[in-house]
């Protein structure tokens, strides 16, 4: 039994997916973020960097960080990712974008959208051109290929995806970007993505 330690995040959001994509048993444990949870001595014991996600795999294995946790679960399930040649190192690629680029840009963008205090026009006006940049390069992708890594839906597909359900909240326009509108549509039509996104939503600290 798999348990996942989440909140309503799109790091978290990342591993509902691919779980409900194997279909597998999981527990989900909630991990209030807003509340400072993350910071109390249990969870620190489960992870001491005081985020989520975070899975402990049959009692006895731990692993943090959205990206590891999505190769080691496709990995040991045989979902999600080739387990060698071209086909992984290309789904490895675009999930190393994910993980450096298109989520830590989005990130700030969040930030200075929404969080900052007080505001800065410039800097968020920054970031959110950068923002366009990285859609501007995940169409070209898509424009190519069906699917991050080619013609198979991969965890690189997944990574990217999870960050897309803000698009709105980012102020990110998809106007210039028809081969992402195309795959988003194709995406949100997964039956296991959309269990994914009411169990993220349902989720309560
Ligand atoms: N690089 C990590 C990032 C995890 C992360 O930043 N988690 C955030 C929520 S998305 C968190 O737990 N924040 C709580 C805190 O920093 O106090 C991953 O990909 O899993």
């Amino acid at each position: 039994m798999i348990t996942l330690y989440g909140f309503d995040t799109v790091n978290t959001l990342k591993v509902l997916i691919l779980l409900e994509e194997i279909g597998t048993a999981y527990k989900l444990e909630p991990i209030n973020i807003r509340t400072g949870e993350q910071h109390s001595a249990a969870f620190r014991a489960i992870n001491p960097n005081g985020k989520v996600p975070v899975i402990v795999d049959q009692d006895d294995f731990q692993l943090t960080e959205s990206g590891a946790i999505l190769i080691h679960l496709a990995d040991r399930f045989d979902c999600g990712l080739a387990s060698k040649g071209t086909a992984r190192d290309r789904a490895l690629e675009w999930l190393t974008y994910q993980l450096s680029t298109q989520g830590p840009i989005f990130g700030q963008i969040e930030y200075w959208a929404h969080l900052a205090e007080p505001k800065q026009p410039n800097i968020l006006a920054h970031f959110q051109k950068i923002g366009q940049k990285v859609l501007g390069q995940m169409d070209t992708r898509l424009s190519q290929t069906r699917y991050f890594a080619g013609e198979d839906f991969t965890i690189a597909d997944i990574a990217h995806y999870a960050w897309m359900t803000r698009l709105r909240v980012l102020g990110l326009s998809l106007s210039d970007a028809p081969h992402i509108t195309r795959w988003m549509d194709d995406l949100s039509q997964r039956p296991a993505i959309q269990r994914a996104v009411a169990v993220e939503k349902a989720i309560q600290g």
